[in-house]
């Protein structure tokens, strides 16, 4: 292993290490939302992609070096980052690399587990010879620093450090679990238990891995090669490097309420999956509200993205003399809200809501055409949907449910080829 050297606010840590980004996963729960592109690649918040959020907090946290891996449906995810997140500059020692699938093996064979997606680029995480190594996930909302991780790591002498937060232990059935002592040294580590342990002293919380990862580079590399000749192994850094870490190794938990970014209005601690329609669509409608649990409004935090140059958003009277409005609304640019009625919906760029048409508690992708007289309540509309004149979605649950991808909970996921295989 390298010299650990201690941390020193002269020169932050993150100048030393290099985000990688996993960003290869589809993140199927939100059904036809990501059968054209990959989860980290779907909008949110109005003017930003899933992934724009670890990226900016790789940005933020003083890092300079990124990877990002990326693997299903890689089309939308590459053309974004290539727009939005070119301005690293090699002579400056920056980089940004855009990892495609199957560098190494054979042509049918993708990466494994998430191990193997580090694995088959190590030789360009080499090339730019970061000391440390922040493992991420592309596809969560969330505003955290990384340098007080990298602090934590280096102080503690940790073989590895995992970001942590608590869950209800309901919901901590798709997390790694874990147990930690006095020093946050993790003493247990359990992949998605069917029946997760409680905290000590907290019956309805469990100690959930954020799936965040530290290393020392040369270690890392180490641990996957070792992890690679292992027939046993998934290559998956949830199944077995943190396992196999927390039994042979130092693996240190991190708390993100340490490190979660607050904003100017102290907010909450805030992290999203987004992974279900209910939850995309109750992040992004959160958004409405006068003080959101997520503030996107902090200039010392800011999100990143690729912003379209488009006009400013325009509200405008149809020719019947009808007010184009919008309230308790985030209205994107390129809107044109005619002679329509928007309410505390989320448009996104270039949305056209035409005369006598209502919008209610929806979100509204890009390049969405609502045709008049249209009526949509609870309803996710995907890229490019064009809705037919007086169609009404969010008042006849049985009808919504054959005509579209309706949740348990009322809200509706529409997309073009359902629209167009409607009989109207
Ligand atoms: P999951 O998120 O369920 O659990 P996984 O499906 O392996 O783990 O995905 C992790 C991340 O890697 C996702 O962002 C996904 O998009 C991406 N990914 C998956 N396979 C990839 C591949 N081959 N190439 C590129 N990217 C890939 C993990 C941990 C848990 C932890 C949760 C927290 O295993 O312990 O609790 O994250 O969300
Ligand atoms: P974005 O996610 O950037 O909004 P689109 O919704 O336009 O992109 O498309 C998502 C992905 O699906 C893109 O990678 C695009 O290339 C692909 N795609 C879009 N329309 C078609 C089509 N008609 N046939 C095949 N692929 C398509």
């Amino acid at each position: 292993m390298m010299a650990k050297r201690q941390a020193s606010p002269a020169r932050p840590l993150a100048r030393d290490a290099m985000a990688y980004v996993l960003a290869g996963g589809r993140g199927s729960r939100l059904m036809e939302l990501t059968d054209r592109r990959a989860k980290p690649a779907v909008y949110f918040g109005g003017k930003t992609r899933i992934i724009d959020f670890a990226l900016s907090n790789a940005l933020n946290s003083g890092i300079r070096r990124i990877g990002v891996a990326t693997q299903y449906k890689a089309h939308s995810l590459i053309r974004h980052l290539q727009i939005g997140w070119n301005f690293f500059r090699p002579e400056r020692n920056e980089s940004f690399d855009i990892l495609p699938a199957s560098q190494r093996v054979s042509e049918t064979q993708w990466y494994e587990g998430t191990a193997d997606a580090v694995y088959q680029n190590i030789d360009i995480i080499e090339g730019h010879g970061p000391e440390y190594i922040v493992i991420l996930a592309g596809d969560h909302i969330y505003k955290m620093d990384y340098e007080l991780m990298l602090q934590q790591h280096v102080n503690q002498g940790a073989d590895v450090t995992v970001g942590c937060m608590e869950v209800p232990r309901a919901e901590a059935k798709g997390f790694g679990i874990m147990a930690v002592d006095a020093d946050d040294r993790i003493t247990q580590f359990v992949e998605k238990p069917e029946d997760p342990p409680a905290m000590p002293g907290k019956p309805d919380v469990s100690l959930a891995s954020m799936g965040i990862y530290v290393f020392t580079t040369r270690f890392l590399f180490e641990q996957l090669e070792r992890d690679a000749a292992d027939p046993e192994s998934t290559r998956d850094f949830g199944k077995d490097i943190i396992p196999y870490l927390v039994k042979h190794g130092k693996a240190v938990a991190h708390r993100f309420a340490d490190s979660c970014v607050r904003g100017k209005d102290e907010t909450g601690v805030y992290w999203r999956d987004v992974g279900t329609v209910d939850a995309y669509w109750e992040a992004n409608i959160d958004l409405t509200q006068v003080i959101p649990q997520l503030d996107m409004y902090d200039r010392d935090w800011p999100i990143w993205s690729h912003a379209e140059m488009v006009p400013p958003a325009k509200f405008v009277h149809d020719e019947d003399g009808r007010r184009g409005e919008a309230v308790s609304s985030l209205v994107s640019g390129n809107c044109i809200i005619s002679g329509a009625h928007v309410n505390r919906s989320l448009l996104f760029t270039s949305v056209l809501a035409r005369s006598w048409s209502r919008v209610e508690e929806s979100v509204i992708l890009p390049w969405c055409d609502i045709g008049r007289g249209a009526r949509l309540k609870k309803v996710v509309l995907d890229r490019g949907v064009k809705i037919p004149p007086g169609l009404v979605v969010g008042e006849d649950p049985v009808l919504d449910a054959q005509r579209f991808r309706r949740t348990d909970k009322g809200i509706c996921l529409i997309t073009q080829p359902m629209i167009d295989k409607l009989d109207l």
